[in-house]
């Protein structure tokens, strides 16, 4: 029984941690194409409007990660994309909800702001600084471009 409360993630320090039980899996993906990487800019909420992301959202029960970007770029962007990595690590967002990233592959359409984006670019590693991105993505958006930049 103590071994039980000791592994049972009663404490919100549990709850919230990245990657932790409890935590809610929101997936961005780094969609790369032609040596560039995908960035959007969020129209909503007020909070956020302005800010560049990877695309992407929360991921559903019964969903798996790559499954859940596929079907939030669908909905987005109105493209087809296939996860390709995990970009090693998570990274809090507001409570409960944590940030996993995903290297992806753009296999068909040309991405459209549909919904809750009103801009997109497609940038160089060079450019990736350029645009404002949301803190949370920032690690990722690095990693990535490290990688894009050693190909
Ligand atoms: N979020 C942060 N970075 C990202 C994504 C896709 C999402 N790359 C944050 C913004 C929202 C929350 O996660 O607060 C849920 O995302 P969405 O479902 O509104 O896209
Ligand atoms: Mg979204």
């Amino acid at each position: 029984e103590a071994r039980e409360a000791r592994e049972t993630p009663h404490t919100p320090e549990a709850r919230h941690a990245p990657d932790g039980a409890g935590a809610r899996v929101v997936v961005g993906g780094a969609v790369l194409r032609d040596g560039r990487l995908l960035a959007a800019r969020r129209s909503a909420p007020p909070a956020l409007a302005g800010r560049w992301e990877l695309p992407g959202g929360k991921v559903e029960p019964g969903e798996t990660a790559p499954e859940a970007l596929v079907r939030e770029l669908r909905e987005e962007l109105g493209v087809e994309v296939v996860p390709v990595a995990r970009v090693p690590g998570a990274w809090p967002l507001s409570p409960p909800h944590v940030l996993q990233v995903w290297t992806a592959r753009l296999v068909s359409g040309e991405p459209e702001p549909l919904q809750d984006h009103d801009a997109l670019r497609w940038l160089t590693p060079e450019r990736a600084g350029e645009v404002d991105w949301l803190d949370q993505d920032r690690p990722a958006v690095a990693e990535v471009v490290r990688r894009l930049a050693a190909e």
